[in-house]
């Protein structure tokens, strides 16, 4: 319903907002950046925008509508949403170029850590009857040279079957569809869960405004975020998809890979099954 939608829409900017603020120091990791990398990047940001304004010739009333929308996203709580979908997957494919292991992709506004362990053949956390395709998911975590790597931690998160996901959407059990699968000494897993529907980012919100006064869809297709890492290896975030969703050639947050669309095979009992391991890179 559009009230239900509308109030979680809501929900969902302050809350990630919130979740940012309890996770991250992010000025004490920049402390020492000296002034002229800083000078630099602000110079080359705000020289963009100048670009802009001269070659598009923005108009004052423009210019007072970039304002007001921008306080809006502070008040909405959407600047993670906001730089997450618009601006995350190029920092991340600048973070992770070097890699020779597993691709990875953006870890968007919906993360909580320490989910509940579920062992390394284990069910994600779900209420009674969830609806959505049950999928079975096996594969092993290993390093760059082949060797599986004993202690390895999965942590899954993902929407349910209506595209919401709990913490930030109201009415969900805290953990529902979280958990963490921390690996034995061969390095595999097999995790029990549902398939995700295809997301759409709030449209009641200031994101929301942005996308249809531009035109733009405000969909996600299907995907199921991880974060993996293992002793002495670089942490993997990264998200997998489903193959023939129709928004996997047109995210609006621009973080589907090609490496990272998963080869779901269906079973006769109407389950899904996948095969997909990660490949880590060593620190
Ligand atoms: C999501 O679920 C997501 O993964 C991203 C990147 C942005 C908004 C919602
Ligand atoms: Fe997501």
């Amino acid at each position: 319903s559009t009230a239900s939608e509308a109030a979680s829409a809501a929900a969902s900017g302050a809350s990630a907002t919130e979740r940012f603020a309890a996770d991250k120091s992010p000025f004490e990791a920049v402390k020492d950046t000296p002034p002229e990398r800083v000078d630099s990047i602000a110079k080359r940001v705000l020289g963009a925008v100048y670009d802009t304004i001269r070659e598009e010739k923005v108009t004052y009333d423009e210019f007072n509508a970039l304002k007001a929308w921008l306080i809006q996203v502070g008040k909405d709580g959407e600047w993670p949403l906001f730089l997450d979908v618009w601006v995350e997957h190029e920092v991340e494919k600048v973070a992770t170029e070097h890699r020779e292991g597993n691709k990875g992709t953006i870890e968007g506004p919906y993360y909580v850590p320490e989910a509940p362990e579920q062992g390394a053949n284990g069910t994600i956390p779900m209420r009674e009857g969830e609806s959505g395709t049950p999928l079975t998911w096996h594969g092993t975590v290993t390093s760059t040279d082949g060797t599986a790597l004993a202690g390895a931690k999965i942590e899954l998160w993902h929407a349910d079957a209506d595209g919401f996901y709990s913490q930030f959407a109201p009415g969900i059990p805290e953990w529902n569809l979280r958990g963490s699968f921390t690996l034995g000494d061969d390095g595999a897993f097999e995790i029990h869960t549902i398939q995700p529907a295809p997301y759409q980012i709030p449209t009641d919100g200031s994101c929301g405004k942005l996308i249809a006064a531009a035109g733009w869809h405000a969909w996600r297709p299907a995907h199921l975020h991880v974060k993996v890492s293992a002793p002495g290896h670089e942490l993997l975030t990264a998200q997998l998809y489903f193959p023939g969703d129709e928004h996997n050639d047109d995210d609006i947050a621009s973080a589907v890979k090609p490496e990272l669309v998963l080869a779901p095979v269906a079973n006769e009992d109407g389950t899904v099954s996948v095969d997909y391991g990660f490949v880590l890179d060593p620190v």
